[in-house]
């Protein structure tokens, strides 16, 4: 591995989310999120965590950056949240919510940290999911006004700019499995919603071209391979499903304006006319966001995946090979545009001793996601970069603080910051791979 050099210019980073760091989630004149109701909620998160607090990153970002600087990186993806810049997702701005944004990508650039934004990562303002949210399609129009102001005020100091992060989730845990805010459980919801993102994207991209933002600009797609779990027609046909729903649904639209067929796939959106001309737009990169593989097993129960032993801690089987298989298929069914890998990484369950965490089980999953992205480089895929999830240990989402996934653990106690093994791992493997 350590022959095969990244080729110069290759960037690395780490990846955050607003709502799972940020935490002032009562402060100066943010507004409420889909993920504020639906954490407050009982019954929906382990043990009714919310991200009131979560790393407290809003108060100690300059701290931070600082770490983000000690790991010798190039870059830092982090989103925006919505309600904090736009309370009500339509109508007035809160300055004190666009100065935050200014000095954290300010802070990042006087340390030579290139900011890479994303302007969606789950946090609808509470008050556009009270007039239907993305289930309405006025949703999209006020998404390509947001992106349009943030645009303008941060595009010519980011790196790059991407929509959304992950829209399957949003669509389908959101609104068809409820594991994620709102919290929905309504297959043709689901499918609304993907095409109502799909659509903000090609609106939002449309409205930043126009407004001349200099970021590059595109969209972070969480992507998985899809093996069938034995050679019966039945797994074949489960299989070709899958991959449908979870990376063609989206890549299909963008790529050739269409939506994909599969046995099985029965539901399709509303759409009007000209939606397909307004969701392809030509994007400058695209965002890959990989964890595992989807193993497809149509018997009752299903057969196991094979690498189950050593799964993460989130129950996710380590399979390297997966994103090879995926980058390379993707770049025989579509013409890609250079492609970063935005997300990455692995949950473990990292124990704090005596100031030390040794998570060797991340460093291997690193070092083979790394060298399956090599794999597919020498393929001919144009991988730009690199970014591990996350830089610190996070809110999970509906797992709360109990997965942790960060370079960088913390004491949600006292928010002490400690860099794991990983992180001194991944600063040598960098330095090594310039
Ligand atoms: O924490 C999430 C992130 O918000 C989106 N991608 C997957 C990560 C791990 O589950």
């Amino acid at each position: 591995m350590t022959q095969q050099k990244f080729p110069p210019g290759f960037v690395w980073g780490v990846a955050t989310s607003a709502y799972q760091i940020e935490g002032a989630a009562n402060e100066d004149g943010r507004g409420k999120s889909i993920w504020d109701t639906f954490s407050h909620t009982p019954g929906n998160t382990f043990q009714g965590h919310t991200g009131d607090v979560a790393c407290d990153h809003y108060h100690r970002y300059p701290q931070d950056i600082e770490l983000i600087a000690g790991l010798g990186v190039d870059a830092y993806r982090f989103s925006i949240a919505w309600p904090r810049v736009q309370p009500a997702g339509r109508g007035a701005w809160n300055q004190k919510g666009l100065d935050f944004y200014d000095r954290l990508v300010d802070g990042l650039l006087a340390k030579g940290i290139a900011p890479h934004a994303t302007l969606y990562h789950w946090d609808l303002p509470q008050a556009l999911q009270d007039e239907g949210g993305w289930g309405s399609r006025d949703t999209a129009d006020r998404f390509a006004d947001y992106a349009d102001v943030m645009g303008q005020r941060l595009g010519d100091r980011l790196a790059t700019l991407s929509t959304h992060n992950e829209p399957w989730c949003t669509a389908h845990l959101g609104h068809r499995i409820g594991q994620f805010a709102p919290g929905a459980r309504d297959p043709a919801l689901a499918i609304q919603v993907a095409h109502h993102l799909l659509l903000s994207h090609g609106k939002a991209l449309l409205a930043m071209r126009a407004s001349g933002v200099k970021a590059l600009l595109g969209i972070v797609l969480n992507q998985s391979s899809v093996t069938p779990a034995t050679a019966s027609a039945a797994d074949a046909a489960l299989a070709e499903r899958e991959y449908a729903l979870f990376v063609r649904w989206f890549m299909d639209p963008i790529f050739l304006k269409r939506y994909p067929t599969a046995p099985g796939v029965s539901i399709y959106p509303v759409a009007h006319e000209n939606d397909f001309d307004v969701i392809a737009q030509p994007l400058d990169f695209l965002g890959i966001n990989y964890y595992t593989r989807i193993w497809a097993s149509s018997e009752e129960p299903p057969r196991p995946a094979p690498n189950l032993q050593g799964a993460s801690d989130m129950g996710w089987e380590n399979y390297a090979q997966g994103l090879t298989e995926l980058l390379l298929q993707d770049h025989r069914d579509y013409k890609l545009p250079p492609v970063y890998i935005t997300e990455n990484g692995t949950a473990c369950a990292d124990l704090l001793i005596d100031g030390r965490v040794n998570d060797a089980d991340r460093i291997e999953y690193m070092r083979s996601h790394l060298e399956a992205i090599r794999a597919a480089m020498e393929g001919g895929v144009d991988v730009r970069g690199f970014f591990y999830w996350s830089l610190l240990d996070n809110y999970e989402w509906n797992s709360g603080y109990d997965k942790r996934f960060g370079l960088i653990h913390v004491d949600y106690e006292t928010q002490t910051r400690t860099p794991k093994d990983s992180a001194g791992w991944y600063r040598s493997f960098i330095q090594r791979n310039r």
